[in-house]
């Protein structure tokens, strides 16, 4: 756990169909013509080109929070009490909720997830592990570089009716996003079977696996995807990041 403050990089990813019992909870509550969109918070802003779902914890209880009249964000309350004092509402310290939403609701409603090779969208799915105490309480997934997200997807598959989704929610394609030189273009698929991690409750092992990946992914890596193929992931990493903000389909976020 780091000491200083995290700097995230915040994504917006726009609903562009909710799922039924979620449109049931925002029914009359945003105006027909506004945006919502799921903002999960990233320290991985060059791997965005990968993302093939977006986690949200089944059991935490999500707010919908008003922006402007055209604008609302799906995060925890503890999120956008945060996001008050960082100049994201109009008003400093001020984040008015219009509705509540708990997370299983929003299981399967499609967004747009911005730089995603998928851009036909990606669904919103569970994920046990995520704490609603981090970052927005939601986490976008990118398989081919969080070993965690790599082994939530890969058990999301498996047990699609056990979940209550389609497997194929959890199967988009998982394209080479880094190239490193110790674990090949998959870093978290390569580093989950090497460590023969399970499950996501593999939370050792996945520890293992985050920390190798991470290191390697950030100091060794070499982009393949995206604008910045062929530079290295340490110099690319910021201008992702900076272009995602440039384009307003982003911005800081730290606690
Ligand atoms: B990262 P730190 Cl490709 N609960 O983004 C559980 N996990 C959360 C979370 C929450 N409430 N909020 C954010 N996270 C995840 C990308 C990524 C991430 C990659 C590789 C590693 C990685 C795609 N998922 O994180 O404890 C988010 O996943 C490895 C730790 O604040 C976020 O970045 O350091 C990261 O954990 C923040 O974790």
């Amino acid at each position: 756990e780091a000491v200083g403050p995290q700097e995230y990089t915040a994504l917006k990813l726009r609903v562009k169909e909710w799922a039924p019992e979620a449109e049931k909870a925002i029914k009359g509550k945003v105006p027909d013509s506004a945006d919502v969109f799921f903002v999960p918070a990233t320290l991985r802003p060059e791997t965005m080109y990968g993302q093939t779902c977006c986690f949200v914890g089944p059991k935490i209880s999500y707010g919908v929070f008003k922006v402007s009249e055209k604008e609302f964000y799906v995060v925890t309350d503890r999120a956008a009490r945060n996001m008050a004092y960082q100049g994201i509402f109009p008003e400093n310290g001020i984040y008015e909720k219009v509705a509540e939403v708990v997370g299983s609701a929003c299981v399967g409603t499609l967004v747009n997830a911005p730089l995603s090779v998928h851009t036909e969208g990606v669904r919103i799915l569970p994920m046990e592990t995520v704490l609603p105490t981090k970052g927005t309480g939601v986490v976008t997934s990118v398989p081919s570089d969080s070993p965690d997200d790599f082994a939530t997807v890969t058990d999301l598959a498996k047990k699609a009716t056990y979940y209550g989704i389609k497997k194929e929610w959890a199967e988009l394609e998982i394209l080479p996003i880094i190239e490193t030189p110790s674990y090949g273009n998959l870093t978290a698929p390569f580093l989950v079977k090497k460590l023969k991690i399970a499950s996501p409750k593999d939370v050792k092992k996945l520890e293992e696996a985050k920390e190798l990946a991470y290191k390697e992914g950030y100091y060794q890596g070499i982009m393949v995807a995206g604008d910045f193929k062929g530079e290295k992931v340490e110099v690319a990493k910021p201008k992702v990041r900076q272009q995602l903000i440039d384009a307003g389909q982003g911005f800081a976020y730290s606690e």
